[in-house]
């Protein structure tokens, strides 16, 4: 077989993998929710199948073999094999056919995915410990982990994504998605997801204490409810009190996955009452809760430390403007209000 003759047979492998191959095994994986999921599916399991077939061709070469040529007599030695050029050229390029069908239709399903199209609706995603924050920059809205990422269907979007302290990794699994978030650094990913419902987010990158609890929740609204859940989101926070408002930072900036407001312990003291109580500290010296404290332990952690609790909180000097520290401190305070 001639170049000309391997290229239109490459050419006619489908550009949507999923259509030339039925035996995507479904069952074993994750719902297949986007747009290229499905390729991703085909991919591995053509190559799955292919290693099943070439493994038990293997297996029962080596057993008849074994047998065939097992010693029969004591000294019996098998007669020399010198070589043939027939065998060895169709085991070499029989596999290597395979190889350029994996290449291909791997290198097609990792340009769509690396390749977000042009009119892609961009939201930017920033990973701490532990909570994931959603900020859509078009939209001025803002998210955390517990609120999820309310997407559109059948819009591409495309995700811009950061660390503001280790390593994490989002994972969209019904979506075939995955990328690191990377201190100082953006890397990005996008998807399209085929229908509206409701899809897991993990943290695919160990990241300490609380990491198998740093997941959340894709919702994938109709455009039309997507335009409608934008404008009451936007009314919404529009009418916040600064108290609500720092309610909001609160989750959104990750405070609530270290600090509860219900007197759990969690990672954090819990900020329940927390308001105008004296505190006691590592060095044995306390200091009392206000606002010039509450400030303090935002901007430099580090410098006072709660008796019983390891230096984890990380700084947000720079991360926070002034009104969203007041905000915050607002927040704090409520939380003893309500008892
Ligand atoms: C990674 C976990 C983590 C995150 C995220 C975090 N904190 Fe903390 N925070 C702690 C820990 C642990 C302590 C106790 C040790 C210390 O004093 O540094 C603490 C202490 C505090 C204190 C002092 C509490 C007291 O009892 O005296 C306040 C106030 C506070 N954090 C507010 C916040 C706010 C507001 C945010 C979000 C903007 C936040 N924290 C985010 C872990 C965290
Ligand atoms: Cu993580």
């Amino acid at each position: 077989m001639t170049a000309a003759a391997i290229l239109p047979l490459l050419a006619s492998i489908p550009a949507h993998a999923s259509d030339a191959f039925p035996l995507t095994p479904r069952w074993w994986l994750p719902e297949s929710a986007s747009t290229f999921s499905d390729d991703v599916d085909t991919t591995f399991a053509f190559i799955y199948w292919v290693d099943v077939a070439f493994f038990l061709m293997i297996v029962a070469a080596i057993l008849y073999f074994a047998f065939a040529y097992r010693r029969r007599k004591e000294g019996q030695r098998t007669s020399p094999v010198r070589g043939n050029h027939a065998l060895e050229f169709a085991w070499s390029f029989i596999p290597s056919l395979f190889l350029i069908a994996f290449f291909v239709m791997g290198f097609r399903t990792y340009m769509d995915m690396q390749i977000p199209p042009a009119d892609s609706m961009d939201i930017r995603v920033t990973g701490q410990k532990w909570n994931w924050s959603f900020e859509y920059p078009k939209q001025g809205i803002t998210l955390s982990s517990a609120d999820g990422l309310v997407v559109p269907a059948n819009t591409p979007v495309r995700l811009t994504i950061t660390s503001v302290d280790v390593l994490h990794s989002f994972f969209i699994p019904a979506f075939r998605t995955k990328k690191d978030a990377v201190p100082n650094r953006y890397t990005s990913e996008w998807f399209e997801a085929k229908h509206p419902g409701d899809y897991h987010i993990f943290c695919a990158e160990y990241c300490g204490d609380d990491h198998s609890r740093m997941t959340s929740t894709v919702h994938v609204l109709e455009p039309a409810a997507f335009t409608a859940w934008v404008a009451d989101h936007k009314a919404a926070s529009a009418s916040m009190s600064p108290a609500e408002r720092g309610q909001n930072l609160f989750k959104t900036q990750g405070c609530a996955a270290c600090h509860s407001v219900d007197g759990t312990r969690l990672v954090g003291p819990s900020l329940k009452g927390k308001y105008g109580v004296e505190e006691q500290l590592t060095d044995g010296t306390t200091v009392t809760v206000d606002d010039n404290y509450i400030r303090e332990s935002l901007e430099s952690p580090g410098a006072k430390i709660v008796a019983g609790f390891a230096p984890q909180m990380p700084p947000y000097q720079g991360r926070l403007k002034d009104d969203e520290i007041s905000a915050l401190i607002d927040f704090i305070k409520s939380l003893n209000e309500e008892e």
